[in-house]
């Protein structure tokens, strides 16, 4: 990897946004207030043996009783951008009906701190916290569910589409429906390939009923976008055509499924082929692919890691570890013939490899994909093992030495042509990282989970320099 060649620190251009992002059930905690009720993910974190020591996003870190404590930290990192999410159960409890006034209350607070400290909030709709009633109904391998969606992107955006510019529809629906449904590793859990494959149409439906919906009520001015965890996939031996067959069919299943209907309004027919032993996606309806295929103003990316892979044997015995976390079932459907390898080198605390010419990549592939479409990287970022030290500070400089590796990867894409317009570090806070529970620590920001107490990492105060000075800082900075 490029992560450890030195770099001049070069100026990014002026208007980039220097962001954070968090999601609100790894963060807000208050499950109970305000009229929420569970999502799949209050059900799925209480369900013994689904989350790492039984975690739960019951208390977490407390943001919803400290949001302003933690936009001041924000403002003192000198942050211009912050990415974070909605919860539809403090919304619509049930998934349906009138919105909740004190769940969207809290929204616009946290909107109006942020505005009064010069931050640009970008909202998230749907981070993965499903309504448990529209789970109980058949959640998203039913179709319904995408034009409950609309209806609650609607009532979001009637009541912050006046405060808030920068809307994001879903946040990674591939981890919503293949782990969440076809390896069962997140909520809700199920293990039905072909249910997993229903519900990414219907996720990509709610993308465009949901963009539409927040079209008809929003200022012309704001920005609507989705943000994808496309992989950057790669051949094992790039020179055979079995690991290169591999390779696509995985690129189908992780990207194609999305980019295909919401940047150019069709399924790529290799993905429909590859899994018509499963369904005969009779689910696609007629009309379906115009209303997916809406105008978008950007595009988020969210990127941590490559993926490597070759042909297998289907019927050969053993893991194929993917680092996709532990499960008997895989989260490919239709792919017993593909095997998952590990990139060698350096890498972080979940398993994954640091690799930010995978992060290059993947910018200017959009950028061929989607061309004039502004680009956002919306996750990136590394889990470490951090401990304050004896002097109270936390030194992360496997951290500091990842999001340098990454950002200069994105600024060499800007000078490739590509038109990224920010990068929002994940995560602001250590936080709730979801069937790894309190394990993994992504914060810039530090949490002690017993005091709640709050420790900007080194890396923080590196990212602080970068965005205070809109340059990169070399990674032996501080
Ligand atoms: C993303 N995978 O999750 C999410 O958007 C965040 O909420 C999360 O905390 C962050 O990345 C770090 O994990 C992912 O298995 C979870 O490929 C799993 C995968 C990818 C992204």
């Amino acid at each position: 990897t490029d992560s450890t060649t030195p770099v001049t620190p070069a100026a990014f251009p002026p208007a980039f946004l220097w962001g954070a992002a968090t999601s609100a059930y790894q963060i807000e905690g208050a499950v109970r207030e305000d009229g929420r009720t569970p999502s799949i993910w209050d059900t799925f974190s209480h369900t013994p043996g689904k989350t790492a020591g039984g975690d739960t996003g019951d208390i977490a870190v407390d943001h919803y009783h400290r949001y302003r404590d933690d936009v001041a930290l924000m403002a003192e990192l000198g942050l211009g951008a912050y990415r974070f999410s909605i919860a539809w159960p403090r919304v619509q409890p049930t998934g349906r009906g009138p919105a909740v006034q004190r769940g969207l209350d809290f929204y616009r607070r946290l909107v109006d701190e942020l505005l009064a400290h010069g931050i640009k909030p970008a909202a998230t709709l749907y981070h993965w916290d499903l309504p448990q009633e529209l789970e109980d109904a058949g959640g998203w391998p039913e179709r319904d569910t995408a034009y409950r969606f609309a209806e609650y992107a609607q009532l979001v955006g009637e009541a912050l589409g006046d405060r808030v510019e920068q809307w994001i529809t879903l946040n990674e629906p591939w981890c919503s429906a293949f782990l969440g449904y076809a390896s069962g590793v997140h909520a809700p859990g199920r293990t039905d390939p072909a249910a997993s494959l229903r519900a990414a149409h219907h996720l990509n439906l709610a993308h465009g009923l949901g963009a539409k919906a927040l079209r008809s009520v929003m200022p012309a001015r704001n920005s609507i976008a989705i943000s994808l965890n496309s992989a950057a996939v790669r051949p094992l031996s790039p020179d055979d055509p079995a690991d290169l067959a591999a390779a696509r069919k995985i690129d189908d299943l992780a990207s194609g499924i999305f980019h295909g209907p919401i940047l150019k309004g069709a399924y790529p027919e290799s993905l429909l082929t590859a899994t018509s032993s499963l369904t005969d996606w009779s689910c696609i309806q007629d009309g379906d692919l115009d209303l997916i295929h809406q105008p978008l103003d950007a595009l988020g990316l969210n990127y941590y890691t490559p993926t490597l892979v070759s042909a297998a044997d289907p019927d050969a015995e053993g893991p194929r570890a993917d680092g996709h976390g532990a499960s008997e079932h895989s989260p490919w459907p239709a792919a017993d013939d593909v095997a998952f390898h590990q990139v060698p080198g350096e890498r972080t605390e979940m398993g994954w490899s640091v690799d930010p010419t995978g992060l290059h990549e993947l910018i200017m592939r959009y950028t061929r994909d989607a061309p004039g479409l502004p680009l956002y990287v919306t996750e990136n970022g590394a889990a470490y093992d951090d401990k304050p030290g004896a002097d109270g500070a936390v030194h992360d400089p496997e951290r500091i030495a990842y999001l340098h590796g990454h950002l200069a990867a994105v600024r060499r894409a800007i000078t490739d042509g590509a038109d990224v317009r920010g990068y929002y570090l994940w995560s602001l806070l250590d936080n709730f990282e979801w069937a790894y529970g309190y394990e993994k620590r992504f914060g810039a920001i530090h949490v002690d989970y017993a005091s709640q107490e709050r420790t900007p990492k080194a890396s923080a105060l590196w990212y602080s320099r970068a965005a205070k000075s809109g340059a990169l800082p070399g990674p032996e900075a501080i």
